[in-house]
């Protein structure tokens, strides 16, 4: 008893799971919980006979309704509105569940009876909102499905090598090189390193549980429309960083219904269990309407959405209007759009971005007629490798900047943090104003049990993208008192294709760096601030590792965020130009008060959840609405600064396992 309350008392000291722990005030319940849900999802997607249980005192027959309407070998996409009545259902029983022994139970008994993919999503949510699983995690998407994430020929390798490992030396862990497999891309200009990045899809993924579109409580959730447009927006700023550093320019907006869709893609990934493979899309492709949804349907949701937009007002399911052009406009226009069972209006300005997810892995057979897959665009975890990922979502974005552009610009008060002036703001990597980036190889442990790990567990070399660490240094002068301030940092990819942009358009093109809360002494100071201290990213532990980390503790952050390793993107071997900008504004005018919970505490701008949004200016501010200024000299006030870096990629291998 002793050393648990020492154990206790020492780890309520380390921050994050010091507070869920206190949440729970039990080490030992909580870590048991955690091994009970482990165990329980570690039955999804594998070929184990699960058996079939007895729903007495589980389910009552009217729970009964919807539940088995997504057939069992597909995927579950939460952007397919045909299945959210059954997602839905599925979770209000895991939500209703009395007790933790009886959400286990009633979880058990769904597993025969609903599609495994739709259950983990739902589980995934559930124990992040259940009082009595704080704290807990569900194993993240690329641990309960690598298939998903490692393309057939990946698998197919494993398989063999897991056959032919277990006669040898049953129960040995076995070691697989992918790195100079399928993510062989060490000498290729093209995208794969992001697009098959696995903590960017699953980072993505979980986005999704974090937000989830159909959760039907609009006070449950603090911003969530003005989180989807921020979050996907710097996917896609961050896939045109990389577009840039492999010396293309930005990704084309999706424009036209109509046109050909120019680019093709082949996912190469297969459900091993289930045999399903994702389908492929040839080159040219033109969409086509679905037996359920029509193009010229959608065209006119857009039209709805431009309309409101333009008119400042949205009109609600009550036949009320709500005001757009406000700082809640974002929230409430992003509901509308993506959208969720929270917007106001869904029969009037309908279901325009989920759709096209549907629509577009539909192509190749949009009724169906040759029962053949779905594209990756359908899976929420899949949907990123896909460059049309990032053109719709352009599309998508630009709805949103109409919107920023109805709005004033920001007045100088609104910028300016009086009596503080930054001096001066350089970034020093391991030379000043250069940071280098590379290649870096890590070890990804797939369970045993899958169809391709039989019964040992495989590690896999995966190759990733990664920087040096880099510290920012913000010298200031404050001519008044003591101050608590709010430190934003962005990165601008600086090279020719932007700079031919007008600053208005340049401002679209940022990259979210980070963002904290730091003290602003009298006079003239320095904050010194490191990359590896980024609230906007997730460790790469949490993405390699598995629920419960090194020290026996589960991850604070819910496995959402951008990945730390690729904060930056890969820059060139010449050196790549890029503008970094700074700014501090004070934090008594938008913090937020309010006590801090047990579910996840990191990343705010994309996926906090258990309160409010800790503060209040816009994400994306100063640069999200447009500016009179036409340059960032003419724009800055004296809280800003702006340092110039070189990304220089050196094309190194570091090994880190
Ligand atoms: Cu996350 Cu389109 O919403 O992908």
């Amino acid at each position: 008893m002793w050393t648990s309350a020492i154990i206790l008392a020492l780890l309520c000291l380390r921050g994050g799971w010091a507070t869920q722990l206190l949440c729970h005030g039990d080490i030992e319940g909580t870590a048991i919980k955690q091994l009970q849900i482990n165990y329980l999802v570690g039955k999804i997607n594998k070929p184990i006979d699960i058996g079939f249980q007895s729903t007495e005192g589980i389910l009552e027959y009217k729970d009964f309704k919807y539940l088995g309407l997504l057939p069992g070998n597909q995927p579950f996409s939460l952007f397919d509105e045909k299945y959210h009545k059954e997602a839905k259902h599925v979770l209000k029983l895991l939500l209703k569940a009395k007790d933790f022994e009886h959400f286990l139970e009633t979880a058990e008994v769904l597993l025969e009876r609903v599609n495994e993919d739709l259950l983990y999503y739902c589980l995934s949510v559930a124990v992040l909102r259940r009082n009595d699983t704080q704290g807990l995690r569900v194993p993240p998407v690329q641990t309960v499905y690598p298939d998903k994430f490692f393309k057939i020929d990946i698998i197919k390798k494993m398989k063999k090598m897991a056959d032919v490992a277990h006669k040898i030396s049953p129960n040995m862990g076995q070691m697989f090189d992918a790195s100079k497999t399928s993510i062989n891309y060490i000498n290729k200009n093209d995208l794969n390193y992001f697009l098959e990045d696995i903590g960017m899809n699953s980072g993505h993924y979980q986005w999704h549980v974090l937000n989830p579109a159909i959760w039907w409580k609009p006070e449950d959730y603090d911003r969530k429309g003005e989180r989807f447009y921020w979050m996907h927006k710097q996917m896609v700023n961050r896939y045109d960083a990389e577009r840039v550093s492999n010396g293309m320019g930005p990704v084309k907006p999706f424009i036209n219904w109509e046109e050909e869709i120019l680019d093709g893609f082949a996912p190469e990934l297969r459900i091993d269990k289930q045999e399903y493979r994702y389908a492929y899309r040839p080159r040219r492709l033109v969409l086509k309407d679905l037996d359920y949804l029509t193009k010229s349907r959608m065209m006119m949701w857009e039209q709805s959405l431009t309309k409101a937009i333009l008119g400042g007002m949205a009109l609600t399911n009550n036949d009320t209007l709500v005001d757009l052009n406000n700082e809640h406009g974002i929230d409430v226009l992003g509901e509308l759009v993506e959208s969720s069972a929270t917007s106001v209006n869904r029969n009037l300005y309908g279901n325009l971005h989920s759709a096209i997810h549907v629509m577009t892995a539909k192509i190749t057979d949009p009724n169906g007629i040759h029962d053949a897959t779905y594209g990756a665009m359908y899976d929420v975890a899949t949907s990123a490798r896909d460059p049309l990922f990032y053109a719709w979502h352009k599309y998508i974005n630009r709805i949103f900047e109409l919107h920023k552009d109805q709005l004033p610009p920001y007045t100088k008060e609104e910028l300016e943090f009086k009596g503080v002036k930054v001096t001066n703001f350089t970034i020093n990597g391991s030379e000043k104003n250069v940071i280098r980036t590379g290649w870096e190889v890590d070890l990804f442990p797939v369970s045993k049990g899958f169809t391709f790990t039989k019964k040992s567990i495989m590690g896999i070399k995966v190759k990733h993208l990664q920087h040096e660490d880099f510290t920012y240094t913000i010298e200031y002068e404050n001519s008044g008192p003591v101050k608590q301030g709010i430190v934003r940092i962005y990165a601008v990819p600086y090279i020719e294709v932007y700079r031919k942009m007008s600053f208005n358009q340049l401002r679209k093109t940022i990259i979210e760096l980070d963002l904290f809360v730091t003290t602003i002494q009298s006079g003239k100071n320095t904050i010194q601030w490191s990359s590896k201290a980024s609230n906007i990213v997730q460790s790469k532990d949490s993405i390699f590792r598995t629920t419960i980390n090194i020290k026996g503790r589960p991850w604070p952050h819910c496995y959402c965020s951008w990945p730390d390793y690729l904060l930056l993107p890969k820059g060139k071997k010449e050196g790549m130009p890029m503008a970094m900008v700074v700014t501090i504004n004070d934090w008594e005018e938008e913090k937020v008060n309010q006590e801090r919970g047990c579910r996840c505490s990191k990343a705010a701008s994309y996926c906090d959840i258990d309160r409010k949004m800790p503060f209040k200016r816009a994400l994306g501010f100063p640069f999200d609405r447009r500016a009179v200024a036409t340059s960032f000299t003419e724009f800055k006030t004296s809280n800003m600064g702006r340092a110039f870096v070189k990304l220089q990629f050196t094309g190194e291998t570091h090994y880190s396992y």
